[in-house]
């Protein structure tokens, strides 16, 4: 069996917990949403079944109003080995009986992951076929509402972006793209809670800050204090921004959506996302900055765009968008500021452009390369038919796992592996990646 393949295979079976899996074994104990759909593109090629198992894990956490939450917590993990815990979000009357959640959501990669799992599993004979369109019929109603609460919820205004709440929504979490908002928020007192997660990596360089973090942890106290009211939150809360790149893979996931209907029996259905994915398609086309050459988040409390030279700016790549525009996005992606920059040791994305003045080798999602990051804009530029770029990337892409194994991140000069060392949606993509024939 390929090398690659087998670690990657080791590194899912260490993460399993039966139903679910764990980001790493240490950082990250519970189950993570925007993991869990990498994760159950990874499983699909072992067992679609047991992708889509992973999927239903998830879902137990949803709420009532159709969030899917950030975290669904494993209670069997002791306490304050990952912080914010449990007890940190107020979701008690939020979540359903029997779920803990954290109170925030991130990137809707999940109807992306479930058409990619019936992708797979249509390989699979006829027999695999039919078992997971039948989950597909009880999966498709929980996306459609998980999609609805972002559009109305996030969305009031019917702008085509999403805005997100809390750095952690965005995945991205401490991207140079959020200086300048969280800066404006102002902790009313200074926390000294515990960081945990700074003792499972070998420099702290490679975590946020303490600063960061004690604004995201007030955060987190600001939304628990309106109850989780959204409409509040939209209204007063002290960190609001319109995030591209997550308003792209919304709009990838609606394309998505809009193909399992079909197989869900709601063909009728189809159109509506259609329509959520064009506004959406549209909006990111508004939010495009010719001087950057990059689409560019809008500060909803400042009314400003943010101008900062990172991955994000790439969002119509995700989403798709018109061919003379992605043209202009591809070479940038290759061009000597991301992949093609100087010194790399392997010519893939950089999540910050070396140009920024933020650029940080090693900081986390300031510079480094991202497996899941690379996969997403692999996935977008296959569909867009630039096929070449596409299998450049995924060929590097592998070539690089080979050699740094499934880590969560990798330092683009030295191509030292950083962060957790046996990350799941790391070994997810590196599965899914081999399966594909160029
Ligand atoms: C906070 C689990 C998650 C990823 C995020 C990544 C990191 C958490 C953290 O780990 O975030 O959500 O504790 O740093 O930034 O994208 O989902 O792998």
């Amino acid at each position: 069996m390929d090398e690659l393949a087998k670690r990657a295979i080791e590194v899912l079976y260490g993460n399993d917990r039966g139903t679910w899996t764990r980001p790493s074994p240490r950082l990250y104990p519970h189950q993570w949403s925007w993991d869990a759909g990498f994760v159950a593109m990874g499983w699909a090629q072992l067992d679609p079944m047991r992708a889509i198992a992973e999927l239903w894990s998830l879902l137990r956490g949803q709420w009532s109003t159709g969030m899917i939450p950030q975290i669904v917590f494993d209670l069997n993990v002791a306490r304050g080995v990952y912080e914010p815990g449990p007890n940190s979000w107020g979701t008690v009357r939020h979540a359903p009986p029997g779920a803990a959640t954290s109170g925030i959501c991130q990137p809707p990669i999940h109807a992306i992951a479930l058409a990619r799992v019936r992708e797979v599993a249509s390989t699979r004979g006829s027999a695999t076929l039919r078992e997971v369109d039948g989950a597909i019929v009880d999966l498709y109603p929980r996306l459609e509402r998980w999609h609805r609460w972002l559009r109305t919820a996030r969305d009031p205004d019917g702008t085509g972006l999403i805005t997100i709440l809390h750095p952690w929504e965005s995945g991205l979490d401490n991207s140079p793209r959020w200086d300048r908002p969280l800066s404006a928020v102002e902790p009313d007192e200074v926390d000294d809670l515990p960081r945990p997660d700074l003792t499972y990596v070998t420099d702290p360089g490679e975590r946020p800050t303490n600063g960061e973090y004690q604004r995201y942890r007030y955060l987190v106290d600001r939304l628990v204090a309106v109850d989780h009211d959204q409409e509040k939150a939209m209204a007063n809360h002290p960190f609001r921004v319109a995030d591209v790149f997550f308003s792209a893979i919304l709009a990838a996931a609606d394309d998505a959506l809009e193909e399992l209907a079909a197989i869900a029996g709601r063909p009728e259905a189809a159109a509506a996302h259609r329509e959520d994915a064009d506004r959406t398609r549209a909006a990111l086309d508004a939010a495009w900055d010719d001087e950057l050459q990059a689409c560019l988040d809008q500060d909803r409390i400042t009314g400003r765009a943010i101008r900062s030279d990172t991955i994000g700016g790439f969002a119509p790549l995700v989403s798709g968008c018109a061919l003379d525009r992605s043209a202009v996005l591809v070479d940038r992606l290759l061009g000597p500021t991301y992949a093609g920059a100087d010194g790399l040791a392997w010519p893939l994305p950089l999540t910050t452009a070396v140009t920024d003045p933020r650029f940080d080798k090693k900081g986390y999602w300031r510079g480094p390369q991202w497996p899941p990051i690379t996969w997403l804009l692999w996935r977008g530029l296959r569909r867009a038919g630039h096929h070449r770029t596409a299998d450049h990337l995924r060929s590097t892409a592998i070539e690089q796992l080979r050699d740094t194994g499934c880590t969560e991140y990798v330092e683009p000069f030295s191509g030292d592996a950083l962060g957790s060392p046996s990350q799941s949606w790391t070994a997810a993509v590196a599965l899914d990646w081999l399966s594909v024939d160029p």
